[in-house]
């Protein structure tokens, strides 16, 4: 430890600091006491008003002592060994709940479930009184989470930087089968997991002026506008069988102190109160959009808050020891999670030209090499671009600055293709289309290092069709692939520990849980019978445990033994839901034919495959397709679940309120996984890796990471359909210039929907105008007929439950490749050059 740090403490303090800072007592008896400390002392609470909550919140503080403890030596130890750090910087963070994972990661269920036995409760039961930390939308925010447990167990000196919302992912509830939208105010009780700092806290501008100081050399200020404070949240993030605990820390916006002062100079009380309220709007909601842009103000605002608050944390750390400015990326690796933070290249550059004096070009070299930029999503919709007038409104200084760079870069794209005028158009950080606007994407290809899409066929993609000019001009070396993995620890370990046991016992080890590649010794039992009872017995488990809970939530019975179609994630268009449901409806129709013309319950039987349509996602609040894609879907439910005539044979389930909790008990009850995106658009997809680590068989398009994931556990183990990516833009011609009509079976079930079978909705007839005709812009009819074949291969090895077993264990077998654990290796040495620090 720095001595110099020694000098202002009593010898005394100083020792029992050193010594408090790891090593708590993990025996029984200690946790106990531990844990009733918090309740008395932290939580004020007695035997007479104790309840469940409150003990979950005094273990989870007990906890986090522990993780505490560890995080202090873990940060000392990096500053110690100064080594370069990774930042990785997201609106986003789906996190769900703590307090299982960290008694998972920790070693120390065991020990917890004994000491709170013995004071009557169970472990189980309080870990689900944790809220969801909730605070992203789907795909993104959820893989930065996993980062972040993969970063901590392979000890890399990393830092999550993200927004402390006020209101997570909203509540969805089905109500008339439609969803409605409830806030999720999470915090409304004690966040146990956090750490206030309130002494860490930086001022943020918006508005106001540029001034010219001196003209020659030129130096400008940024003055006047509206200034609030960014104050951090730091949430410890522990690895699984490591002691380091590394640091997630969250802005939240407060009033800023000099703005403040003024208003109440003049007198003005109330309508300070009431200025502090517009400066903590920008942290109080997290934006409901998943794969689309929305140009609202406030989020940009939130983006540069985030930011600007950020680089000035790093820098202050950065500056810690001397240093000359060119050595900041040898310190510093700053991830973008998709353009969401882009702006903080300007800000970086801005920081450097304006506050610290250094000439522009040396600025812009040392910004580029510290960013990398990872790419979403290949939606045109969900590109972001930010209008001109509201960009230069609210940070006017950054428009100065955006103009420069472009400047600069457009020449050299001009020297590089002389006279192309459409390149120029086209690389430009402006686009000069009505409102003009400032395209991200192209700001954080310039200002990175390295740009990387999220699976094979997304990054050949991005070379070859949007970033293609910058593919060419930078080379290809600068554009990467890095396909998308997820955490075993909450999605195996922590999500199924019935199969988690099976596999450590098959193994003889548990090193899969921090080596996913083990699991691949599972091949080497596959004719073994016994293999495949054990991975039978823990599915079957796992489906009533999910059956029990759509009783409960949605008072629906079904058959555990019935193949379980789960479809779950955001509702888009793209994904094709829609696609799903109307297979759905055909299955439907077919049955009742069947009844129509007599069949026995024993034909039945044998014609149809026994299921349950499992769906659950939510639809952004604006956007009205999806809403209707659900309202078809609780229509089908309604119908097909009361129908006598269907019985067991068919069970059509949408489970409201899709969370990360709920997603822990669905994946491990999946039989087959719907990922049926039209092909080209899914970037990666990550549920793909959950279901099918969890022994899901995989019903997909070649899309995304699923034809990585058909590559490692083999083509034989998953029903492919549709067309393929490279088809795509020549099929969307057809559909436009020489319109085919609809296959058979399509026109069966729209004809359904439009006579009223599932009810008379308004929203019905105008969720068929969209993907009729020439419409059918994500080829659902294209596609349709090579769905229901796939599914009827499906239902084929279904009833075949051996074959079923087999592809199941080769599919969890097979998945090795696809833990985020192999993912951050490959950022940390292809992209930021980070090495393990494990603590001292
Ligand atoms: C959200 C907002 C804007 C742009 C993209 C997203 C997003 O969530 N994209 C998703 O990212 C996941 C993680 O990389 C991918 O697996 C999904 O395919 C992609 O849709």
């Amino acid at each position: 430890l720095p001595p110099e740090d020694k000098a202002d403490k009593s010898e005394l303090l100083w020792t029992l600091l050193t010594q408090g800072m790891e090593n708590m007592d993990r025996d029984v008896e200690s946790i106990q006491k531990h844990i009733v400390n918090h309740c008395q002392f932290t939580l004020a609470r007695t035997q007479f008003n104790l309840d469940s909550f409150g003990l979950y919140q005094a273990t989870a503080l007990s906890i986090k002592d522990h993780l505490l403890g560890m995080w202090n030596v873990t940060q000392q130890t990096f500053t110690n060994k100064d080594v370069k750090r990774v930042y990785y910087l997201s609106l986003e963070f789906l996190v769900g709940r703590a307090l299982q994972n960290a008694v998972l990661n920790l070693d120390i269920e065991g020990e917890y479930s004994q000491a709170l036995m013995e004071l009557g409760t169970d472990l189980e039961k309080l870990y689900e009184e944790e809220k969801d930390a909730a605070l992203g939308n789907g795909g993104l925010g959820r893989l930065a989470a996993c980062f972040m447990d993969s970063l901590a167990t392979l000890d890399y000196p990393a830092w999550g930087y993200g927004i402390r919302y006020r209101y997570g992912m909203f509540a969805q509830k089905i109500v008339d089968g439609a969803q409605v939208e409830f806030p999720d105010y999470w915090i409304s009780y004690l966040n146990v997991w956090e750490i206030p700092r309130i002494d860490v806290s930086y001022s943020v501008r918006f508005y106001g002026e540029v001034r010219v100081v001196s003209d020659s050399p030129r130096v400008v200020e940024w003055v006047g506008g509206e200034v609030v404070q960014a104050v951090a949240y730091d949430v410890p993030i522990p690895g699984y069988g490591t002691k380091n605990c590394i640091n997630l820390r969250l802005w939240s916006a407060k009033p800023a102190k000099e703005f403040d002062l003024q208003s109440f100079n003049q007198g003005d009380y109330l309508g300070a109160i009431e200025d502090r309220h517009k400066s903590e709007n920008i942290s109080q909601v997290l934006y409901p959009n998943d794969n689309t842009y929305m140009g609202k103000e406030l989020r940009l605002k939130q983006q540069y808050f985030f930011v600007r608050a950020t680089l000035q944390d790093i820098l202050r750390r950065f500056l810690k020891r001397p240093r000359e400015w060119e050595e900041l990326p040898d310190k510093v690796a700053i991830q973008l999670n998709d353009t969401h933070p882009s702006i903080g290249i300007v800000e970086l550059l801005r920081i450097l030209v304006d506050e610290h004096g250094l000439e522009f070009e040396r600025a812009w070299g040392i910004v580029v090499k510290s960013f990398h930029f990872t790419n979403h999503t290949v939606l045109p919709e969900a590109l972001e671009k930010w209008p001109v007038e509201l960009l230069g409104h609210l940070l006017p200084r950054h428009l100065d600055l955006i103009y420069d760079i472009n400047y600069r870069f457009l020449q050299q794209v001009q020297a590089w293709r002389p006279g192309d005028m459409d390149v120029l158009a086209r690389m430009s950080l402006i686009d000069e289309a009505h409102p003009r606007s400032i395209r991200m994407a192209n700001l954080a290809i310039i200002g990175s290092t390295h740009v990387n899409g999220v699976a094979a066929l997304h990054t050949q993609l991005l070379k070859t069709t949007i970033f293609k000019d910058f593919c060419e001009f930078f080379g290809e070396s600068k554009f990467q692939n890095k396909t998308n993995g997820v955490t075993p620890r909450r999605w195996l370990h922590q999500a199924n520990p019935g199969l988690a046991a099976v596999i450590t016992s098959w193994l003889e080890s548990d090193a899969w849980i921090a080596n996913l590649d083990e699991l691949a010794g599972l091949r080497a039992h596959i004719d073994n019978p016994e293999l495949a009872a054990d991975f039978a017995r823990v599915k079957r488990a796992n489906k009533v445990r999910l059956a029990e809970l759509i009783q409960s939530t949605n008072g629906i019975e079904v058959d555990p033994d019935a193949l379980f179609d789960i479809q779950v994630k955001r509702i888009h268009e793209y994904k094709r839901q829609l696609m799903n449901i109307l297979a759905v409806i055909v299955r439907y129709l077919a049955i009742k034919e069947a009844v129509a013309g007599g069949a026995s319950k024993a034909e039945l039987a044998a014609a149809f495959v026994a299921r349950v349509s499992i769906f659950a996602g939510k639809a952004a609040p604006g956007y009205h397709n999806a809403k209707r894609i659900i309202r078809l879907i609780t229509a089908v439910a309604d119908v097909v679940n009361n129908d006598p005539d269907v019985g067991s044979l068919l069970k059509v389930v949408f489970m409201p309120n899709y969370n990360v909790s709920l997603a822990e008990v669905i994946f491990p009850g999946t039989d087959l996984s719907e990922q049926i995106s039209c092909s080209g658009m899914e970037a990666s997809g990550t549920g793909v890796g959950k279901a099918t680590l969890n022994g899901a068989l995989l019903i997909c398009t070649m899309d995304g990471a699923s034809i990585e994931i058909a590559e490692e556990i083999g083509h034989d183990q998953v029903f492919v359909f549709g067309a393929l990516a490279s088809e795509v833009d020549g099929l969307r011609a057809q559909v436009q210039f020489n319109t085919p009509p609809d296959c058979a079976p399509l026109a069966k079930a729209k004809a359904a929907i439009r006579d009223g079978t599932f009810g008379n909705y308004d929203e019905f007839p105008l969720l068929l105008d969209s993907f009729s005709g020439r419409n059918d812009y994500y080829l659902i009819n294209t596609d349709f007929e090579s769905y229901l074949d796939a599914q009827a291969r499906a239902d084929a090895v279904y009833r075949d439950q051996d074959a079923w077993l087999r592809k199941a264990i080769l599919s969890t077998a097979g998945m090795g490749f696809f833990s985020s654990d192999r993912t951050i290796r490959q950022y940390a040495e292809e992209i930021w050059g980070v090495k393990p620090c494990p603590r001292e």
